[in-house]
């Protein structure tokens, strides 16, 4: 386990308000868990920036009767199959399908991929969750 140190921190009251505000809204137990909490967002940010290797989820909405649709998203998921590490689909009612995909890799083609599928026509919704593999937070 990696040492612990403790930290002061100045901050104006009106913003301490607004983040103990927070704390509470987001059910964080201490001030300490939520500023590690918003550390690790800020470091995860930074990791896409950069990104070499980083992880995420995609998930997708479609109607399957839509001629061609399928087609074009397995073609596009193909040309990016280094990125893809599961794909899961769901029949969500009689028309609508979901595919969540879990993607690990290079932050700009995990982008490129997302533009694309977003893009193809009769996509209702999709959507990217930026995430981490976490060997960068400690
Ligand atoms: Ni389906």
């Amino acid at each position: 386990m990696s040492r612990v140190s403790r930290i002061t921190v100045s901050i104006e009251d009106s913003l301490l308000e607004k983040f103990e505000s927070y704390l509470t809204e987001n059910g964080f137990p201490s001030r300490s868990e939520a500023v590690k909490h918003l550390i690790r967002n800020l470091l995860v940010d930074e990791e896409w920036k950069e990104g070499t290797d980083v992880a995420a989820s995609l998930s997708i909405v479609y109607d399957h009767h839509k001629g061609g649709l399928m087609e074009s998203l397995v073609h596009i998921q193909h040309n990016f199959e280094n990125l893809v590490v599961c794909s899961q689909h769901v029949h969500l009612d009689h028309n609508n399908c979901m595919e969540v995909l879990v993607l690990k890799g290079d932050a700009s083609d995990i982008n490129s991929l997302y533009r694309e599928l977003k893009s193809v026509k009769g996509v209702k919704h999709c959507s990217l969750m930026k995430g981490t593999t976490g060997g960068n937070l400690g």
